[in-house]
């Protein structure tokens, strides 16, 4: 199949001055009428076609300059409609039909529950009209939405509500307009019968602006935390970067059928429920935290990706890794920035670094796609903000800040590329960034390799630094990285040691970044009276591997003494991989759970004890990390493994875990407060380390709690605990959660989310109940992503159970989905596509089953293309 490359980019041919929709909404069919005002653009051949995209369509009528075309006069296949002759400038007006009741995709204007709503990211504006589809046809919008009054009481749309009145047969419609001209991929509709809640914002410059959330009736008030969320990120975005909001309105709609996690359109964002509703009763704190991030990411984007956009979609890393970067900074100033750091870091190796060691690889800007929706991926999103993170770290936050601002406004209401950016920010920094661009292009993870040296009589300390880059698809060779190197060095008492490289006067700095640019370089440190621990990659300042040979002790020493919180946590989870890794390699030394018990009891005793940090140094690296440790893994073994050391740290410190349940626990009433939400987090660490003590009353302390709990973080953490047993109270606490949750779709996604995780040897069992469970429903995303998406990826050992039942089920369901809704149906296909990382047994049943799904007769672009780059 034809995959799309950035070496053909051309420029649009011809520009929409101005478009004018008109949607008449039905529940049989619905039609839409659009008039656009075309006009060939300068420098283009007076004789290229007019071609438009479309797909999924009905073509109903055409009319240039207000004739009516035959059927000669233009070309229609799956892909679009091209003219041959076309003037210079026109008017062109199409009519087609949709049904978007059968719409199971979710791309385009679909249903979802009783609304209208649509999703044009990246093409599904194609699937609503002709049109040329892609980000940098920029064009003033108006939007005329008509439906029946009753059904459908609210028409949303892109700008400002500038007309409205009453049509024939109990029918009304509204029209809006968009002053911004925008790409097609920002265009949305929602129409539906929706309760709005209502607030509204100052701006720093006096402008009110309206803030309003529309739900279905039945989430009304849960959209508070969402609301306040907003207001502090329009405050941030204003303080922080001086962007003020440039619409009177901002309007955010909940849809309960949403591919994506959110959609920053034009001043009416849509969301996925998951990011906007929450209440104590149904959402967790890390709901809560999501919630915050996901609503600041949107609205980061009305001017990182909205007043700026991509030029073409291998671009897509401008505005998402610029925005994703943004968010982050918003979440650490609202919270601690140490957790948000390591909570990013955790989530990069467990999505990204996997990603960047298969198969599906890919530069943070790819070069060829078959489906750009395979390209929304964690490279893009999250290496692509770290990628941005450095370029904070090398400029520094004053020229990184002015950088971004130059950048909006030197390219304001274009589309760009990140050279553009790129070229920018050097210019800003006063710096040469061309070297740096490489993180655009190459792909994979670079290893850091260092050595160190110390030479006691001159008091002089070396460090070296290698770097290396494995090959990924169609790069076989690495040039060097521009990498950021964030150190110190610590004294044997504990104490930051001063940085004076060779050759520089007395300085204080004790952490200082150091530039990689070469495959191999030294650096000489002066004036030490002693050798140092070097801690490395503090705040984790690079997306690189570390590999440097510390002791067990030096690990221990370092989450002790290390002055960076990030490298503290670092330290204890190094020292808890080797530890787990030694029981996996069958390897059991005495000490090593007395070395691991004593760092545990020294975080747990530490004066100054940051609870929400404890519980993230205390809780044992993940999984899938353990396996990217190994050249081939065993998932059952490291499970078995990770386990075997879980309880036996529950065993060895079963008093101490017990006191700190009690201690953390919050008293009194649910609190959205970062001391109780602190507590909750440690809390529920001790009670996941009492659950493996085998003691009776700790069973019953987790039954307690799921019992007694009054918000859903503490109930959903007891009933995680519980779907790893298989005992009556156990079952029990499901059923009830079932019955009490079974009418809250997104809490009832938890339900099915616990059990599709359980560490019980009858998960994968489970799994394959809850598949043909009446509440199972394959139309859903969120629901599909709880079973299958969690099943696949959060259940390492289940899903790799050796039977190869769990890769059957896996592409069975591939299978199926792949007829609904292609973007999701290849998202579940990326667990297989890691084949490589297990053993020679795994490996075959992996690839069969890719095979099988390869060979399936009509597959979608989606899912072929993530199969094939698989097996490649
Ligand atoms: N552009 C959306 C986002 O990342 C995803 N479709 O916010
Ligand atoms: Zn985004």
């Amino acid at each position: 199949r034809a995959a799309v490359k950035l070496s053909d980019y051309t420029p649009p041919a011809f520009r929409v001055e101005h478009i004018d929709l008109y949607f008449s909404l039905g529940e049989e069919y619905t039609r839409v009428r659009s008039r656009m005002r075309l006009c060939r653009a300068e420098g283009t051949d007076p004789h290229t076609p007019l071609h438009l995209d479309g797909e999924a369509l009905e073509l109903e009528a055409l009319y240039l300059d207000g004739q009516a075309l035959a059927i000669d006069d233009y070309l229609l296949t799956r892909q679009g409609l091209t003219i041959e002759r076309v003037p210079d400038r026109f008017e062109l007006e199409v009519h087609t039909l949709l049904r978007p009741q059968d719409n199971t995709a979710l791309s385009g204007l679909y249903r979802s529950g009783g609304m209208f709503c649509t999703q044009c990211e990246a093409e599904g504006f194609r699937r609503i009209t002709y049109y040329p589809d892609r980000p940098d046809v920029l064009s003033r919008f108006t939007t005329t939405i008509e439906a029946d009054r009753e059904r459908y009481p609210v028409l949303l749309s892109n700008g400002n509500a500038v007309d409205r009145g009453e049509s024939e047969g109990g029918r009304h419609w509204v029209r809006w307009d968009d002053p911004w001209p925008k790409p097609s991929y920002l265009f949305a509709l929602v129409a539906g019968d929706l309760h709005c809640h209502r607030d509204r914002y100052r701006t720093a410059s006096g402008r009110d602006v309206q803030l309003a959330f529309y739900v279905e009736h039945a989430n009304a008030g849960r959209t508070g935390h969402a609301m306040e969320s907003l207001k502090r990120a329009m405050r941030w975005d204003e303080e922080t970067y001086g962007l003020e909001y440039d619409l009177d309105i901002y309007m955010v709609v909940a849809v309960g059928d949403f591919n994506m996690g959110a959609m920053e359109n034009k001043g009416l964002n849509i969301f996925n429920t998951q990011y906007v509703l929450a209440s104590p009763e149904t959402a967790t704190d890390a709901d809560f935290e999501a919630v915050e991030a996901v609503i600041g990411h949107e609205y980061f984007h009305n001017y990182t990706g909205n007043r700026v956009t991509c030029r073409d979609w291998f671009q897509l890393s401008l505005k998402e890794g610029l925005t994703v970067f943004r968010e982050q900074q918003f979440s650490e100033a609202m919270g601690s920035p140490a957790v948000q750091r390591i909570q990013q870091v955790r989530l990069l190796r467990s999505a990204q670094f996997p990603e960047d060691a298969s198969p599906m690889a890919h530069p943070v800007r790819p070069d060829a796609y078959v489906e750009i929706n395979n390209f929304y991926t964690a490279t893009v999103y999250i290496k692509g903000a770290e990628v941005i993170r450095m370029y904070h770290t090398l400029l520094g936050d004053g020229a990184f800040r002015n950088g971004v601002r130059r950048y909006l406004e030197r390219f304001d209401g274009q589309a760009v590329t990140i050279e553009d950016f790129l070229q920018t920010m050097a210019e800003t920094g006063g710096r040469d960034l061309t070297q740096f661009g490489r993180w655009y292009t190459q792909a994979g993870t670079p290893r850091l390799r260092v050595r160190d040296a110390f030479d006691a009589d001159a008091g002089r300390y070396t460090l070296r630094v290698v770097q290396e880059c494995p090959p990924t698809p169609g790069q076989p060779a690495k040039q060097p990285f521009h990498i950021p190197l964030a150190m110190g060095l610590v004294g044997r008492d504990g104490q930051a040691l001063p940085l004076r490289l060779a050759g520089e006067p007395e300085g204080q700095a004790t952490t200082r970044v150091l530039e990689l640019t070469r495959s191999e370089q030294a650096f000489v440190f002066e004036g030490l009276a002693e050798r140092p621990v070097p801690s490395l990659l503090r705040g984790f300042s690079a997306p690189v591997i570390l590999d440097y040979d510390y002791s067990d002790d030096d690990l221990a020493f370092l989450l002790t003494h290390d002055s960076d919180a990030f490298a503290r946590w670092e330290a204890g989870q190094q020292l808890a991989v080797r530890v787990i890794l030694r029981r996996v390699h069958g390897e059991r030394r005495e000490e090593d759970l007395d070395k691991l018990r004593r760092a545990f009891a020294g975080v747990l005793e530490h004066p100054g004890l940051d609870a929400s940090l404890a519980a993230e140094a205390l809780a044992l690296p993940q999984e899938t990390y353990l396996a990217q440790q190994l050249e081939q893994a065993d998932p059952v073994a490291i499970r078995a493994a990770r386990e075997g050391v879980r309880a036996e740290l529950a065993g060895a410190l079963a008093a101490t875990w017990r006191t700190v349940y009690s201690r953390y626990r919050p008293q009194g009433p649910w609190r959205l407060e970062p001391a109780a939400i602190a507590g909750r987090r440690l809390a529920n660490l001790a009670l996941g380390y009492l659950a493996a003590t085998g003691a009776a009353e700790d069973d019953e302390r987790v039954e307690r709690q799921y019992h007694q709990a009054d918000n859903m973080t503490d109930s959903l953490a007891a009933l995680s605990l519980l779907a790893d047993r298989d005992d009556a109270a156990a079952q029990a606490a499901l059923d009830d959660f079932h019955q009490r949750w079974r009418h809250v779709p997104l809490v009832l996604d938890k339900w099915f989310r616990v059990q599709a995780m359980s560490r019980h040897p009858g998960a994968l069992a489970r799994v394959q109940s809850l598949l043909r469970h009446p509440d199972f429903d394959l139309h859903n995303p969120n629901r599909v992503r709880s079973v299958i998406g969690a099943f696949a990826q959060g259940n390492p050992a289940a899903f790799h159970d050796s039977s190869g039942e769990g890769y059957r089920l896996l592409a069975d369901h591939i299978l199926r989905l792949d007829t609904l809704n292609p973007q999701v149906a290849a998202r579940m296909a990326l667990p297989l596509s890691k084949w490589q990382r297990y053993d020679l047994p795994r490996q075959q049943i992996m690839k069969t089953e890719l095979q099988r799904i390869a060979e399936a007769p009509s597959l979608s672009n989606d899912v072929y293309e993530v199969v094939s780059r698989s097996l490649e």
